[in-house]
């Protein structure tokens, strides 16, 4: 397990907040009056030319919070821990048994699967208690559907694993591993179609990709995950810090970008986010930056003003690039279950959302809900989030997502 699964909430302390959704922040949504200090502030921290390799930002970020962490010395678990940069000569005396030892980074399959395992196991026990006690009769099967259901899958999903089940004519009955085959494969099948790369498209310079989403659920971090893996394709990448509600919203878009060595444009709190949206398009139009990342304040989706707010940001873009935004991504929370269908609905009705990004599939998710999503509304889901690390971001694969969940052992 590593330092980031271990200690989920050291990044939010880092940069000063929580996890959880928070309420809107209309005390700083005054208007700011239009002053020099209005002006795009561009931090740019790329090395010219560098072709440096992105760092592991897990381990930039960890040694930064323990360096900087008031809570160093003793942490939250209790045990003693000293800062990277601690000289050798440094008089604190820690017994050698004492010292935390990095832990092996665990598999992406070994991460996906112990995040799904909330879902699975409820799948699991309940499915083979099912078929151990009883025979395949329409009663059974009405059993499976609701099993199915309370797991977030959806009404659809269910239906149609009950009626594969059903038709099956086990006339010796049929095992609860063999009801969980069943299961694996349609969730895949459903899956499959929804399950496609974000591809960004060279010839448009830049390529922008608005993050949207209710508050908490991790856009900024999946922003700051997306930003490291195109600077580790060779792309130039610009952030715009589109959450002027809060000033840590910004700092928090600061250290991502320096950490990955990308462009922030960043105006002060409480500045016109459709504005700032404006200007970073015309700077990363004319810098001829590969990928520009705009950042959004969250919002409840039933907060019809600042719904209209986000559709404003669309149309301000759209100025500038009648093609732009190339891609907006909903970012879920996969704890959230059901309201996730709402989210979807609304977003996709006023910010045209393309694609999906889940998060926090490790912990408490509720992944059951993915399938949900794919077989209602049919969105790509480009990538699925299992942690607060820089890595904790993979591109989604059907098969995997369908097994995890079914509690079954990887494909071959
Ligand atoms: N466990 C876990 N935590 C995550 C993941 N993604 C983001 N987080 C954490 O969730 C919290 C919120 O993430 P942010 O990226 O700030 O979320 P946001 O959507 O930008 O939030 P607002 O700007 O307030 O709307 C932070 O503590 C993140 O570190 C994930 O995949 N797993
Ligand atoms: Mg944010």
């Amino acid at each position: 397990m590593s330092d980031s699964d271990k200690k989920p909430g050291f990044l939010a302390r880092l940069f000063g907040r929580g996890g959880k959704a928070e309420p809107e922040h209309e005390s700083a949504r005054a208007p700011v009056a239009q002053t020099e200090a209005d002006a795009p502030v561009v931090v740019d921290v790329d090395v010219a030319g560098s072709g440096v390799p992105t760092p592991d930002i897990t381990g930039d970020v960890a040694a930064t919070a323990a360096a900087t962490a008031s809570d160093a010395a003793a942490s939250e678990d209790g045990v003693a821990r000293i800062p990277a940069d601690t000289p050798a000569s440094s008089s604190v005396a820690v017994p050698e048994q004492d010292l935390p030892v990095p832990a092996p980074r665990r598999s992406w399959w070994t991460r996906l699967s112990a995040g799904l395992s909330r879902t699975s196991s409820a799948l699991t026990t309940g499915i083979t208690d099912l078929f151990t006690k009883r025979k395949l009769d329409a009663g059974t099967l009405d059993d499976l559907e609701d099993i199915l259901i309370q797991a977030d899958l959806g009404v659809d999903t269910a239906a149609r694993v009950a009626k594969v089940v059903g038709s099956s004519r086990y006339e010796k009955g049929i095992s609860g591993d063999e009801v969980r085959a069943i299961l694996a494969g349609e969730v895949g099948d459903i899956l499959r179609p929804v399950a496609s790369p974000l591809v960004i498209d060279a010839a448009m310079k830049p390529f922008v990709i608005l993050m949207v989403g209710v508050n908490g659920s991790g856009k900024t971090t999946t922003i700051g995950k997306l930003s490291a893996k195109f600077r580790a394709e060779g792309r130039s990448v610009m952030l715009a810090a589109g959450d002027t509600f809060r000033a840590a919203a910004i700092e928090q878009l600061k250290v991502w970008g320096e950490r990955t060595r990308a462009t922030v444009i960043a105006r002060e709190q409480g500045a016109d986010a459709a504005g700032l949206a404006f200007d970073a398009l015309e700077q990363a139009k004319a810098a001829g930056t590969d990928v520009l990342l705009i950042d959004t304040a969250g919002r409840l989706q039933n907060r019809t003003e600042l719904m209209e707010e986000l559709a404003k940001v669309v149309r301000v873009i759209r100025k500038v690039d009648n093609g732009a935004p190339h891609a907006v991504l909903l970012v879920l929370d996969a704890t959230v279950g059901q309201n996730a269908i709402a989210q979807v609905e609304v977003f996709r009705q006023m910010a045209g959302v393309t694609g999906l990004v889940m998060t926090k599939l490790d912990g408490t998710a509720r992944g059951g809900i993915l399938v949900s999503l794919a077989s209602k509304f049919a969105l790509p889901v480009h990538f699925i989030g299992v942690g607060e690390g820089v890595d904790d971001l993979e591109p989604f694969d059907a098969t995997d997502f369908a097994r995890a969940i079914a509690g079954l052992e990887r494909a071959a």
